[in-house]
């Protein structure tokens, strides 16, 4: 089997996959690459050894010994980590080592430092080899948002708005609910405004007062090094359910994103339409049109989606969100691009 992207290329082969961790985001991957064309999954590993055996049985997969053992078989042609946000930045700095592209989820990393060293290992090799995934990219839903914005219908760009609420999850911290959620909004700021951020002013307020050092709702003013600015507003308790939305106010006119399709519901004394609950039902089809797309600009050089950049610039501007949570505006230094 020709082992480099060209190889596969020429063959038009089955791309073969690994995933590490495949709990909720990771099965759904291994889900998803059954109905994907081009690609299978072939491996799979987690720490969770219950959680690995159903889902290799469920899907008919190979499973790996350790998170290593997967990235090293030879087997593997391409690597999607979906494990704790802590272990993703080691694990793609060793499929870069390998040659293996690799399908990051985000955060590409928990801290700055390790998310540098991705770029900079990834750029001194010569070869784009990571996507990160911010799967709002290829949702139908940003993706019409974002062809208004480009096609100048709106005039220029000035103003980003975003909104992001959850139900309530366990385990939900300040930090974790800015650099596993609040990332999301900051890559579209991003995305929508093609610029970087460059300041960031964040407030907070706990949803409970017994837990008074959890900011569960979460409001970030950017300023962009465009001179546009946004407001991001996360909630990590919506108290209904969840949804995301953009917004893109231009010189010449505004542009937001449609609400998802769903049914007219009367029950009870209400009229109304039923929420979705989790990001894995509201965003299946952009998680479907992620892979897809990361594979075949693998196999044949399709264009790359979210790099090892945009992990690491919105992460450093997730990062200033915390630290004006605790203070003051903060700006947003980055390294030199490679
Ligand atoms: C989760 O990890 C995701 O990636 C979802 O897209 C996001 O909406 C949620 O807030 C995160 O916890």
């Amino acid at each position: 089997m020709p082992s480099t992207a060209a190889g596969r290329r020429n063959e038009r082969m089955t791309l073969q996959v690994g995933v590490v961790g495949v709990g909720g985001m990771g099965r759904r991957h291994v889900e998803n690459l059954v109905a994907v064309d081009g690609a299978a999954a072939v491996a799979i590993f987690d720490t969770d050894r219950k959680r690995l055996a159903e889902v290799a049985a469920t899907y008919g997969v190979a499973t790996s010994e350790d998170a290593a053992a997967l990235i090293e078989n030879s087997d593997v042609e391409a690597v999607i980590v979906a494990s704790p946000d802590e272990t993703h930045a080691d694990l793609t700095l060793r499929c870069i080592e390998l040659g293996k592209p690799v399908l990051c989820e985000k955060p590409l990393a928990v801290e700055l430092d390790d998310a540098e060293r991705v770029v900079a290992t990834e750029a001194a090799g010569g070869e784009r080899l990571v996507q990160v995934g911010f799967m709002r990219y290829y949702d139908p839903g940003h993706v019409a948002v974002k062809q208004v914005v480009d096609s100048g219908r709106i005039g220029r760009p000035l103003y980003f708005r975003g909104w992001h609420r959850n139900p309530p999850a366990e385990g939900m911290t300040t930090e974790v609910i800015m650099i596993r959620s609040a990332i999301h909004d900051l890559f579209s700021a991003r995305w929508f405004l093609d610029a970087e951020i460059s300041e960031v002013d964040a407030v907070g307020i706990p949803h409970d007062p017994s837990t008074a050092d959890v900011m569960g709702l979460q409001v970030m003013s950017l300023r962009m090094s465009s001179g546009a600015v946004a407001v991001i507003e996360v909630n990590a308790d919506s108290g209904f359910g969840y949804e995301v939305g953009v917004e893109v106010v231009g010189s010449e006119g505004v542009v937001t994103t449609p609400p998802p399709p769903s049914p007219v519901l009367r029950a009870g004394d209400s009229i109304g339409q039923p929420s979705s609950t989790n990001w894995l039902d509201l965003f299946e089809p952009a998680y479907v049109l992620e892979l897809e797309a990361w594979v075949e600009s693998i196999v044949a050089d399709g264009p790359p989606g979210p790099s090892a950049w945009d992990g690491y610039a919105t992460l450093a501007a997730a990062h200033a969100g915390l630290r004006s949570l605790a203070g003051e505006a903060q700006p947003v230094q980055l390294m030199d691009r490679p």
